[in-house]
Order: C-alpha cells, then sequence, then structure tokens
C-alpha cells in the first residue's frame, strides 16, 4: 500500500466505472489499483474539475489589466471588451498564442537538437556521432549544399550552418521552403506566409497579440499560419532530420507495447519526454557491464528499459526500444509498483507525477533544465557528458529496486507490432531499395485501391474515452480504404489495439487490404513522435513531386485528425497542417465559438479564400472519418479520378499484375 494517501472519494465527488475512462485494460487496470491505493490521476482531477465554458471557447481575454473580459457564448457579438476588442480578436489573438507556444516548444526542441549536431559537428562530444551519412547527404542536398567529392564533417558544416537560419534568420525564407512543392510555396510567397525563422516568427506573433496591437482577426490568423510554419517546415523538420542522421532513420522493427513490457524480477527504468539525446544515453547505461552487474548484486535479473509518450515512439521506432503507454497512462503506469525509476525531460510531463511518484517510491527524476518538477529529483542532463546523468539515474534504478516495499502488480498485457516508417522507408518499401519512389503509392491511389492518406495523430485526453475516438477513426479509415499514418501517442493507441501488425490488414477495405498483403505492412504507419509529423509533410510533397495527384498538397486526396488532442503544439500542428494545405479535424472540444468570423474563417475561409486547407472539429469518430472522406473524395473528384475508382477489380489478374509492377521497379 502507498504511503501518501489521498482520500479520492472525498476528492472525486463521482466515482466512475473505469471502462468509461480507457479502452486501454491495462491503464483500466491500474486505476481501479490506483484508487485502492488511495492515488488520484488526471482521470480523477478531469472528473473533480469542471472546464469553463467560456475559456473553453476562448471567448476570455486576459491580456491586460483592464479585465479579465468574458464575452457571452450565447450572444457573442452582443458585448466587446473594456478597450473594445471584439469576440473575433480576443478568439484569434488566443488562438495565436497557442499556436505561437506550441511552436516554440517543438522549435526549442529543434534547437536542442540542432546544437547537440553543432557540438558533434565540432568534435566537442564524444557520445554521440553522425550515424546515417545517407540521410545526412540527402538532408544536404534537399537544401542545395553540394555534396559530391565532400568530407562528411564539410557536408555536416554546412548544413549546420545553414540550418541555423531555421532559427535566426530576421529575413528571406527558412532553407526547408526549398522542400515545399512549387505551387504551395506560390500560395504562401502571394499571402506572405513564408517563414523567416522561427525566433522572430513567434515573438511578432506574440507581440501583434499585446493588447491594442493586432485587432483583425484575418491578419492575425495570417501571422498564426507563418508561425506554425515555421515550425511544420522549420523547428519540427530539423528535429526530426538531425535525430536521423545522429541516431539513425527509423526501419521497420517488432516491438511489444503496454505495460506489460515491465518485468517484476528486473530494475525498470521508464523514459518519458521528447528529446532523443538522454534516451539515447539511456540505451548505453543500461547495457553498461559494471550498471548490469551492479542490477544482479541487487537481485535483479537486469535493467529493462522501457519507454513512454513521444521519446518513448521515437526509440520504439529508431531502436525497437519496448513502450508502456502514452500519455494518460504515464500516471497509471506508476501503481504497478514496478517501476524504479521514471525520468523526464520535457513536454506533457504532468506535475501529479510527482506525487504519484512518490506514493509509489519511485525514483521521479527531471533531467532537463527547463524543466524541473516541485518533489522531483534534478540530475541535470548534459550533453557533452550524457552518461554522467543517465548512470546516476540507473544507480538510483537499482536503489530503488533493492528497497522494493511495495505490492507489484503488472497488466500481464503486450501488443506486438511492426513500427519505424519513415518518409524514406515508405519510399524503399513501397518502391524497392534501387528505386525508392512513391510512385506506387500513387498509382495505388490513381486506380483507386487507395482511396487517400490521412494523418490521425495527436494525444490523449481524459475529457474523452482513453484510446477509444483513436482506435474508432482510424478502424473506420482503413475500412474505408485510406491508408493511415500516425505519429505520437495516436500511435500507440493503435498498436495497443493491435493494428500494427500487418494482419490487421483484414480490417482494411478491399483495396487498401490487397496493398498491404502484397507489400506486407500494416494498414496503420507509425512513424515516430508529435515532432515527426514533419515526415508526414515530407510525405506529401514527395506524392506531389511523383505526379498525378494535383500540382499542391491541397490538391491532394488526404486529410489529417487528432481526435483526442489536448496540448498546444496540437494546434500549432494543426495549424501548420491546414496552412499547408490540408483538410484537419480536431475531436474533444475547440477552441472557438460557433458562428463567429474568426470560426468562419478557420472552417472555410482559408480554403475558400486563400487556398490553403481548413480547420474542422466533430467530436464522433464515426462523423469524423465520414467528413475526412468526403474531403478525400471530393478532391478525387477534382483531380479526375473518382471514376478509376469504381472500376477496381480485386481479381488474380489485377493483383499478379500488382505484384509484376512492384517487382519491376
Ligand atoms: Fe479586456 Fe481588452 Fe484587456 Fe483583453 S486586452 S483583458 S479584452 S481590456
Ligand atoms: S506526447 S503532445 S500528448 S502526442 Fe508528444 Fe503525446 Fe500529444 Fe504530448
Amino acid at each position: 500500500m502507498a504511503d501518501k494517501k489521498i482520500d479520492i472519494k472525498k476528492k472525486v465527488k463521482k466515482e466512475v466505472d473505469v471502462r468509461d475512462l480507457t479502452i486501454c485494460d491495462a491503464t483500466q487496470q491500474m486505476l481501479l489499483k490506483a484508487r485502492k491505493d488511495g492515488v488520484e490521476t488526471a482521470f480523477d482531477r478531469a472528473l473533480d474539475m469542471k472546464p469553463c465554458p467560456i475559456g473553453s471557447q476562448s471567448a476570455c481575454c486576459k491580456n491586460c489589466s483592464m479585465g479579465p473580459c468574458r464575452l457571452n457564448a450565447k450572444d457573442p457579438y452582443a458585448k466587446v471588451g473594456v478597450c473594445g476588442a471584439t469576440v473575433d480578436t480576443i478568439q484569434s489573438r488566443n488562438f495565436a498564442r497557442m499556436v505561437a507556444t506550441g511552436a516554440a516548444a517543438h522549435t526549442d526542441h529543434g534547437m536542442a537538437m540542432l546544437e547537440l549536431f553543432r557540438e558533434v559537428v565540432r568534435g566537442n562530444i564524444a557520445d554521440y556521432k553522425i550515424q546515417d551519412t545517407r540521410k545526412l547527404e540527402e538532408v544536404a542536398q534537399s537544401i542545395g549544399i553540394e555534396t559530391v567529392g565532400r568530407s562528411v564533417e564539410d557536408i555536416a558544416t554546412d548544413l549546420y550552418e545553414q540550418l541555423e537560419a531555421t532559427y535566426t534568420q530576421i529575413e528571406g525564407e527558412i532553407p526547408f521552403a526549398k522542400r515545399v512543392p512549387p505551387k504551395t510555396l506560390e500560395t504562401w510567397r502571394k499571402y506572405g506566409l513564408v517563414p523567416r525563422g522561427a525566433m522572430i516568427e513567434v515573438m511578432e506573433l506574440l507581440h501583434r497579440t499585446h493588447i491594442g496591437v493586432d485587432q483583425h482577426y484575418d491578419n492575425i490568423t495570417k501571422q498564426s499560419s507563418r508561425c506554425a510554419l515555421s515550425d511544420g517546415w522549420g523547428g519540427s523538420m530539423v528535429a526530426t532530420e538531425i535525430g536521423d542522421i545522429l541516431f539513425g532513420t527509423p526501419t521497420p522493427v517488432a516491438v511489444d507495447v503496454n505495460m506489460g513490457v515491465l518485468k517484476e524480477d528486473e530494475v525498470n527504468v521508464i523514459v518519458h519526454g521528447h528529446e532523443p539525446n538522454m534516451f539515447e544515453s539511456m540505451v548505453s547505461s543500461v547495457n553498461d557491464p559494471e550498471l548490469i552487474k551492479a542490477a544482479q548484486a541487487a537481485g535483479a535479473k537486469g535493467i529493462n528499459l522501457v519507454g513512454m509518450c513521444c521519446s518513448g515512439a521515437e526509440m520504439m521506432s529508431r531502436h525497437g526500444v519496448p513502450h508502456a503507454g502514452n500519455f494518460m497512462s504515464t500516471e497509471a503506469v506508476l501503481a504497478t509498483g514496478a517501476v524504479d525509476a521514471m525520468c523526464v525531460d520535457i513536454q506533457c510531463i504532468k506535475q501529479g507525477l510527482a506525487t504519484a511518484a512518490e506514493c509509489y517510491k519511485t525514483k521521479f527524476i527531471t533531467t532537463n533544465r527547463r524543466a524541473h518538477i516541485e518533489g522531483a529529483t534534478h540530475i541535470e542532463f548534459d550533453d557533452h557528458e550524457p552518461r554522467a546523468c543517465t548512470d546516476e539515474i540507473v544507480i538510483q534504478a537499482i536503489g530503488r529496486f533493492k528497497n522494493r516495499s511495495l505490492p507489484i502488480e503488472i497488466p500481464k498485457i503486450t501488443n506486438p507490432g511492426i513500427h519505424g516508417f519513415s518518409h524514406e522507408y515508405i519510399n524503399y518499401m513501397l518502391g524497392g531499395t534501387f528505386r525508392a519512389s512513391y510512385t506506387p503509392l500513387n498509382d495505388n491511389i490513381i486506380n483507386g485501391r487507395i482511396r487517400g492518406v490521412a494523418g490521425v495523430v495527436g494525444c490523449t485526453n481524459p475529457r474523452v474515452k482513453q484510446d477509444w475516438v483513436h482506435v474508432e477513426l482510424v478502424k473506420e479509415l482503413i475500412k474505408n480504404d485510406v491508408l493511415v499514418l500516425q505519429t505520437g501517442c495516436a500511435q500507440i493507441a493503435l498498436a495497443k489495439a493491435g493494428l500494427y501488425t500487418p494482419e490487421a490488414a483484414h480490417l482494411a477495405g478491399p483495396g487498401l487490404k490487397e496493398v498491404c498483403e502484397t507489400v506486407g505492412m500494416p494498414p496503420v504507419l507509425g512513424i515516430g513522435s508529435c515532432v515527426d509529423n514533419s515526415r508526414i509533410l515530407i510525405a506529401a510533397s514527395e506524392m506531389v513531386k511523383i505526379g498525378g495527384l494535383g500540382d499542391s498538397i491541397a490538391d491532394l486526396p488526404a486529410a489529417g485528425a487528432a481526435p483526442e488532442w489536448m496540448s498546444e503544439k496540437a494546434i500549432s500542428i494543426g495549424q501548420y497542417f491546414v496552412a499547408s494545405g490540408v483538410y484537419t479535424v480536431f475531436g474533444v472540444t475547440f477552441p472557438t465559438m460557433e458562428g463567429t468570423k474568426f470560426q468562419k474563417l478557420l472552417f472555410d475561409g482559408l480554403e475558400s479564400t486563400y487556398g490553403l486547407g481548413k480547420w474542422d472539429f466533430v467530436a464522433d469518430p464515426y462523423e469524423m472519418a465520414q467528413k475526412m472522406i468526403a474531403h478525400i473524395d471530393k478532391k478525387r473528384k477534382a483531380l479526375g479520378i473518382d471514376k478509376a475508382r469504381e472500376r477496381v477489380l480485386m481479381d488474380m489478374d489485377s493483383r499478379r499484375e500488382m505484384e509484376a509492377k512492384y517487382q519491376a521497379m
């Protein structure tokens, strides 16, 4: 029984059946245990905390001390703020601040990766090396750096210098703008949306939201787009590409997911957060013979390293490290009593973890200078001496293992799956190693076997049943021949539901099933953490470049969704997808008020006036799927490939023809 008990019954007025909170069996089991132990989680706090209806619709403003000003949701135009700000100004400013914060989070993460790269290139760090020189050359070439006959060091030095502009450039276009399909770029140039460095875009967006600056929702939203694009095609893309260059580009790997990956007879170390550098060092620490010996001397069979949340998704994709669960399972997993140390870096780390960890005597360790948590032990991670931090965490975990005093209950649930589909690998998988290409994907979309492509990404959120919206949405999409790409916590939700196996192809519609069986791939492809959404942008650009599906990203039969989103990063991701031309639907709730000019701009005007994508909001997964499919069909019709779909024949001849085509490529 846990030492530090909270009387949950007293705190949470209604006790809800755990099956209504999550469809994750392991999380249900642990929520019951946590209740029995008197330990509260975000699920309990969400029941206890009613969301403010005015705030959830972004109808309040506290940007100055003449307020806070709250507008009436029933009649949004009946009132204005003390300064005269209208509901459209207030909502668009609030939305802009979410974009700015989300973009800042991704770009600061990307900047940290780039700083690490610089130190490696300059020879100031010995523990990390450039692992993927092929990717280094490809990224360098994509922004016009000469690679032929040059050393890795010279190419890397040039790449660092150019990519620094992604953050610091005060005029001109960011380097990865060169990867944007020409027609999409033309639209951005026409409306002044091409980003400069992320620092200036975030700074300008925040400036504009100060009282008395930008007071036209349309103009504020333009800067929101520009800022979000500096994240998607800037900070996030740099984080992904540099991560691949330093630590290796993911290729498919079989991995187990769910809480059953914890081992009762081993020292369990969980890494949770977003940056891969600490996790990479931890891989090295847990394999250190001296530390393994120390663990054995403490009575353990070994050291078991497990990931959670997004750094977990990244390491799972790159190295096959098992994954214990997504955002809404991070407190529940502590109730197993089996976690000897949980170390965290940045983003999506609930402060409540400190209390839950204390209850179960788990060592809860923060490692990043940006993210301390009251009640946690802080062991600062330094790229120049990474093992000093990760070795110490392992030593503390061994100490906790030795002194385990609480009962252990590990849900016996693991879900196998294949993960690690980088955009490069999707190329090789479909086109073959020697003629890697997106042509077969485009062909299968044109001939109608694949109806379209959907990106289903984002968080889990206690305001909806954990994982349920993700799973139902994705099942509905693949049933209708839509190929699904996933990142972050969404990926883990579907992995737990068993959709990451090639056998899951039987849940797909006949066309998608045919393609999956021919190639041997699952109908749902996991491509990494939330920062790796940039891989979806690159895949979309490749599809445009190959031809046959229009001239811009907006022409593609594609859609995006974050059905259980919760973070400001998700809003930035949504805005950069929309500004890149993608129809993007969010679930749970949407921070605007129905009937306002601002909402009409997001849900319609961005597409109809500016030729970008557009936002939508639907809470129900089936309706969400239908809207995404309707959008995909609209795009197919505009491309003139809607008829092809009706001619699909799944007989043996067409199957042989498809196989022969793949072999010939
Ligand atoms: Fe109210 Fe205007 Fe101040 Fe916002 S900026 S709190 S709307 S007075
Ligand atoms: S961790 S941003 S809960 S995906 Fe990237 Fe998961 Fe969302 Fe955080």
